[in-house]
């Protein structure tokens, strides 16, 4: 694993002091200061970029253990926000993108509300998975890769990484995520449960992950889009992503996808308004996080959230409303912004499937669909899809 470029090599001296390179055993971790100024960092014996021997602690995964992590996120992490929060604070009606949900405090929440009764969907995936993963990893031959949109915590993926590891002796996982503490946790905590693990990380969104990808040759490669992740995609999206992910893929290749399938109103009204309001505070900290990082003054006790089945569209509306009329001033971006009591600022779609709809969505991006696999309430559905 090696820099694929002047730019990131020249990065890679800028941020030397926190850079760390174990040889030969090639344990390197690289993060941008900048980028993650909260990302706690377990202190190593030597901090050097040098390639001289490197002793880990036992707080690090195994020596055996190989892990690089990419960061993709632009120098200054914060104008991508800045700018969005602008133009999102700017036009009628306001909106924010559903991205910003995953600070570090934001992917905690989401990891809880996959916990919450009234959640179904990461229960009901695991379901398939405990179930189904030696039949679904089956339908591959050959030494293969795995490849992960969107990985965050990555707990469903080691139901996948088992299935593999039972048919082959070393695993290459290549998770990508815009969670770089999601992705250094996991994968730390991955390494050492699979020591024949080797982890090719990659901090960022999921275009600017997969034009990296794109650069490289991989083996049979399994991509999996789990926890129904694509319905947080408008449908044109949903079509563009799997495009580009279908792009790095090669004939052979295969797509597990996860989608949560369409139902009744009230069970997924229910999913999205849990009675504890750990949805609600996943979707007010938003606010939170505008206040952190671009000096905001949301009050968040004078908004609340709301969440519906619009089922013409087919999709879960969540917005964050307004309780009464309110100025709010944003110290970075230089801005006022004043709203009215019950104006919404509409932070997330979420798309819920039937087969047909996943069907559609293959034959349109270079996919054909292979099988299918439900949980037995027939709530959640796991799809191979096969590059062609
Ligand atoms: C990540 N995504 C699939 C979740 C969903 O169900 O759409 C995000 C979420 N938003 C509120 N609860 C969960």
């Amino acid at each position: 694993m090696h820099h694929k470029d002047t730019e990131n090599t020249k990065d890679a001296q800028r941020k030397s002091s926190y850079a760390a390179v174990a040889s030969p055993t090639q344990l390197l971790i690289e993060f941008d200061p900048v980028s993650y100024p909260n990302l706690k960092r377990t202190p190593w014996p030597n901090r050097t970029t040098g390639t001289e021997n490197t002793h880990v602690s036992h707080t690090e995964p195994a020596t055996t253990d190989q892990l690089y992590i990419h960061n993709l996120v632009k120098r200054e992490p914060r104008a991508g926000l800045a700018e969005d929060v602008r133009r999102g604070l700017s036009t009628k009606p306001k909106r924010f993108l559903p991205k910003y949900f995953y600070d570090q405090l934001g992917s905690q929440l989401f990891e809880a509300i996959c916990l919450l009764p009234e959640y179904y969907l990461t229960r009901a995936e695991n379901e398939i998975l405990e179930r189904y993963a030696d039949e679904i990893v089956s339908s591959l031959e050959g030494e293969t890769t795995l490849l992960e949109m969107g990985s965050g915590s990555a707990s469903k993926t080691r139901l996948l990484i088992e299935a593999l590891l039972r048919r082959q002796k070393e695993l290459l996982f290549i998770p990508v995520d815009i969670s770089a503490t999601a992705l250094d946790s996991s994968s730390r905590i991955l390494l050492q449960s699979y020591p024949q693990l080797t982890i090719e990380a990659y901090a960022g969104d999921y275009f600017a992950g997969l034009a990296e990808l794109r650069k490289k040759q991989r083996s049979r490669t399994l991509a999996l889009f789990l926890g129904s992740n694509i319905s947080n995609f408008d449908p044109d999206e949903a079509l563009k992503f799997l495009h580009a992910l279908r792009e790095v893929l090669q004939q052979g290749d295969a797509l597990l996808l996860g989608a949560d399938l369409k139902k009744d109103k009230s069970v997924l009204e229910a999913a999205y308004n849990d009675a504890l309001g750990v949805t609600a505070a996943f979707n007010l900290n938003v606010l939170a996080r505008i206040n952190r990082e671009l000096g905001g003054n949301f009050d968040l006790r004078a908004f609340q959230h709301r969440a519906f089945y619009n089922e013409a569209a087919g999709r879960v509306e969540i917005y964050i409303e307004s309780t009464r009329d309110q100025k709010v001033t944003i110290g970075e971006l230089d801005m006022e912004v004043e709203f009215a009591a019950g104006e919404q600022i509409h932070t997330e779609n979420s798309y819920k499937y039937a087969l047909s709809d996943i069907a559609r969505l293959a034959e349109e991006t270079g996919f054909a669909r292979g099988r299918t696999w439900l949980d037995k309430k027939e709530q959640f559905s796991s799809n191979l899809l096969l590059a062609v």
